[in-house]
Parts: C-alpha cells; sequence; structure tokens
C-alpha cells in the first residue's frame, strides 16, 4: 500500500503500516500528486487560486510507505535558483515534494513510528519520517531559500540537525543549544540557504541514541547551481545511508541501548536480498554518494571498476587530490562521493568489506565449528532434541542451502538466488548491474547478466593427481640464507627467509 499524501490530521497514531509497494501504482499516485502540485504553482506564478491563507498553512506532508526504489523526481517546471539537475535515485527510497511558496522551497517532515520492511518477510518497528525510515531525500538547488516544516508525532520531544549545512547557527538543530526541543504533537520551522553544493545527511540532535538507534536520518543533496569546476555532470546519481539496527531474530523492535553489537547492517533500513541493484547503461558516468549513520566505519568496495572520490562531507575534492580505488572506507558521520565509468557490462557485487556486515541476524553469537569432529555427538542429542543439528561444521556456506527453520519475522543469515545457485549474502549487499541495452534513465532491474559463451568460470573434469602437500613439520629457521635461495633442493618443504633490516640496509629507516 503506496500513499502519496493525507491530511495531516489522518495520521494514525503508531505510524503507517509497511508493505512492499507495487511500482507502477506508486508512480502513478506520484504523477497525480506532481500534477497537482504543478497546477498549484503555475497558478501561484499566475497570481490566482492558491490564496495567501492557504500558502500559510502547512504544506500538506506527503507519506510514502512502500520500500521500492522511487524513480527520479524532477519537480516538472520548477528547477531552483540555478539550471536544471539531474536528480538522485535514492536506494529503496525516495524524494520529497516540495511547493514553491513566493520563491521558497517548503518542506513538510512528519517525525513518527513507521513499520520498515527490511527484507521480504522482516518487518522492524522504527521511527522515521513521513512514513518511511530512513526518511525521503531533500533534494534542492545551491542558493535554494529553503523552509522545512517539522511536525513531531514520536512519543518523545525530537529536533532535526542539517548535517554538513552552512546554515544560521539557529537553524542546526541540537537540541537546547540552538533550540528548544520540538514538543509531542509540535511544529517547527526551520529555513536557511542551501549555500554550498554537496552531499548531506539529516537527523535529531535530542536522545540521539534511541532516535537514531530507531531509524530516524534521511539524506540530503544540494545541486551545484551552474557548471562547477569539480562537479561533472553525471547520467545517474545514487545515494544512501549506512544503518544499523540490533533486532533479535524474531522480534519486531529494535533493542536502543546497543552501543556496539548491532546484527542488522542496514543500507536505507534494507538488507539484501531486500536491496535493489543500481544499474547503469553500459559507458555512463555514475556518482554514488553514501553517508554513514552507524557506530563503525563501513570500507565499501565494488567489484569490476574503479572509482574516485570525488567528494566528502566538506564538498568537493580537488581534481588533483582525488586517486583511484576499488574500496573506500566510510567513517561514522562521513560522507563519500563516488565516481566511476560503467564501461564492464555484468552483475558486479558492491558491498561493505567487512564480512560479518554482510550477514544477517543469525550468523552473529554463533560459536565456530570448524573442524570439530562431533562423531557421535549428534545422535546422542538428538535422543533429547529432536530436531538438533551441527552449524558450521564446514564452514557456513551450507546454512544458504540448509531449509533450516527460522523464527517468525527475520531473515536468513545468507540469503539470495542468482543464476548460479545461491548468493549466500545479506545485510549490506547489493549488485551494480552493467548492461549495453540498458535505456538511459531506465531504472528497472535488467534480470540477471547473460554471459558470453566460454566467459564464465568452469569445472575442471580432467585427471586430478595426488596434489603435493605442504611440510608442517620443522621448519628450519633462515638466517644466513641470502644466496642459498633459489637452490631448489628436492624435499617439498618449506623454506622461511628472514631478512633482517638493517644488515646492508643502514639508510633504511
Ligand atoms: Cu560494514
Amino acid at each position: 500500500m503506496t500513499r502519496y499524501s493525507r491530511p495531516l490530521g489522518s495520521l494514525p497514531p503508531t505510524g503507517a503500516v509497511g508493505g512492499a509497494g507495487r511500482p507502477g501504482a506508486a508512480d502513478m499516485e506520484r504523477r497525480q500528486f506532481f500534477q497537482r502540485a504543478l497546477a498549484a504553482t503555475a497558478l501561484t506564478a499566475a497570481g490566482a487560486g492558491v490564496g495567501r491563507a492557504a500558502l500559510a498553512a502547512l504544506p500538506e506532508p506527503v507519506i510514502r510507505t512502500g520500500p521500492d526504489t522511487a524513480a527520479p523526481w524532477l519537480p516538472p517546471g520548477v528547477t531552483g535558483a540555478g539550471r536544471p539537475y539531474r536528480p538522485v535515485v535514492t536506494l529503496n527510497g525516495w524524494t520529497l515534494p516540495f511547493r514553491m511558496n513566493q520563491g521558497v522551497k517548503e518542506f513538510h517532515l512528519v517525525a513518527e513510528p513507521v513499520v520498515r520492511e527490511v527484507a521480504p518477510g522482516f518487518e522492524v518497528n522504527m521511527w522515521g519520517y513521513n512514513g518511511q525510515s530512513p526518511g525521503p531525500t531533500i533534494e534542492v538547488v545551491e542558493g535554494d531559500r529553503v523552509r522545512l516544516f517539522v511536525t513531531n508525532r514520536l512519543p518523545e520531544p525530537t529536533t532535526i540537525h542539517w548535517h554538513g549545512q552552512r546554515l544560521p547557527a539557529g537553524m542546526d538543530g541540537v537540541s537546547g543549544v540552538n533550540q528548544p526541543p520540538i514538543g509531542v504533537g509540535k511544529t517547527f520551522v526551520y529555513e536557511f540557504v542551501a549555500r554550498r553544493p554537496g552531499t548531506f545527511m539529516y537527523h535529531p540532535h535530542a536522545d540521539e541514541m534511541t532516535q537514531m538507534a530507531m531509524g530516524m536520518m534521511g539524506f540530503w543533496v544540494t545541486h551545484p547551481s551552474g557548471r562547477h569546476p569539480l562537479i561533472d555532470d553525471v547520467d545517474r546519481d545514487y545515494c544512501f545511508l549506512l544503518n544499523a539496527f540490533d533486532v533479535e531474530p524474531g522480534a519486531r523492535t529494535p533493542n536502543v541501548n546497543t552501543m556496539l553489537d548491532f546484527n542488522i547492517w542496514a543500507w536505507n533500513s534494507r538488507v539484501f536480498p531486500g536491496l535493489d541493484p543500481l544499474v547503469a547503461r553500459l559507458g555512463e558516468r555514475v556518482r554514488v554518494r553514501i553517508g554513514n549513520l552507524t557506530m563503525t566505519n563501513h570500507p565499501i568496495h565494488i567489484h569490476g571498476i574503479e572509482f574516485e572520490v570525488t567528494g566528502t562531507d566538506g564538498g568537493p575534492v580537488p581534481k588533483g587530490a582525488r586517486w583511484p580505488e576499488v574500496t573506500t572506507d566510510i567513517a561514522v558521520g562521513q560522507m563519500r562521493q563516488i565516481e566511476f565509468v560503467a564501461d564492464e557490462p555484468g552483475d558486479w557485487a558492491m558491498h561493505c568489506h567487512k564480512s560479518h556486515h554482510t550477514m544477517g541476524a543469525m550468523g552473529h553469537d554463533v560459536p565456530t565449528m570448524i573442524g570439530v569432529d562431533h562423531r557421535g555427538l549428534v545422535q546422542k542429542i538428538q535422543r533429547v532434541v529432536p530436531d538438533y543439528m551441527v552449524m558450521g561444521e564446514r564452514g557456513m556456506y551450507d546454512m544458504k542451502e540448509m531449509e533450516m527453520e527460522l523464527p517468525p519475522n527475520t531473515f536468513p543469515m545468507m540469503a539470495g538466488h542468482g543464476q548460479f545457485g545461491p548468493i549466500g549474502m545479506g545485510g549490506m549487499f547489493t549488485l551494480l548491474k552493467v548492461r549495453a541495452d540498458q535505456k538511459p534513465d531506465d531504472y528497472t532491474d535488467p534480470g540477471p547478466y547473460a554471459y558470453p559463451p566460454g566467459t564464465v568460470a568452469y569445472e575442471y573434469t580432467g585427471q586430478t593427481p595426488p596434489a603435493p602437500r605442504a611440510a608442517t613439520t620443522d621448519v628450519p629457521a633462515g638466517h644466513g640464507a641470502h644466496g642459498t635461495h633459489g637452490a631448489a633442493t628436492a624435499p617439498p618443504r618449506a623454506a622461511l627467509q628472514a631478512r633482517k633490516p638493517g644488515a646492508g640496509h643502514a639508510d633504511h629507516r
């Protein structure tokens, strides 16, 4: 069920009920909303239709509850202070529409309890904005005057901090320092000019530990007002937040007192296989903006291409300071803007390189069983616990094929199915799909990659003679081994050669 617009008075106290919105239906409602918005804008411009009284009132909040990735949104006929821009695509999220009020872009954020479908079959009670966690992306143009109405439908006070923005101190959103907290049921107004282009976030600065652990956060993108020497045009511009939750398997509400030991590692409060792919047409230039609002760093790795970090929290990186990477570490509270040319067709993994961040909730707190000889043990235990089985005796790979019964409302430790079988990943993992025939501006999933014949790794089926094994005993100390290495002696034993710094490298410090 996806709703786009409802009067504030009808907001249910416990938030909207989530569910997989049907793509298409959502866009339809969206289009109707924008047509109405555009009509209103046009009438305002003509000085008729919407009166002063209506514009003095709160803008109607736009609510969206489906977890599908919304199509990029450009307000028709309204491009803000500058030239037209390429709108961002929020991974499994959406951009919040605004209304123009005498040259000011007006947004209405509603902080409220929500239900987020983290993956199919796994729903979590969160706090968020306008029907979802994270909240909708705010997208404006450098130089825009922005007015944000924030209504608090949470059971406790909140504020919003506009992370990274240049703004008057009284608009910075730190409870007690910059403003009184927004009381329960109250609405506050923030207003400032989006002074510098770049990648930003928003989140509460009141009872942050609880409110961010419950999912309160959102993305903000300010596009440059004109051609910018350090901000290139791109063909696709993706954004998402790194976030984490601690939800006991089978539970529905995060533990908000957890400091570091989270078990749901998510992008935009979604985990693989609930995350949509990033798609690109072969040869397109792609930007991905990532913000980290978890309590640890995440080395984000993309297969198949090299990228550059073209922007950080503080703005665009000077061209001479950029270097190629395939993994970039994003620390707590940081934002990174990476860019690459999608010049290698295929399905490419994109994931956090901390391997326990690409696992589901069941991957944690499991004892290591590799190499444990438990012959006889299972049968003994099964006399008492008939369903007992041993986890991970040969590694965890078997887990993803096992039809293991899970508690209700959780997701498997490793999941997802590809054309060659189980994918065995969860959490912070998705695919970059590069296709020659993907249409420009088409974000639909092209399905699995059609590998050209002869380009897929395959099984060797010839003779397999016994392989020599590494010696496991009496490794000789390699002191003074200079000159002897290369003199291949017959027994296949490992030789350890130690080179001591200093000996003949006195100037090497
Ligand atoms: Cu990570």
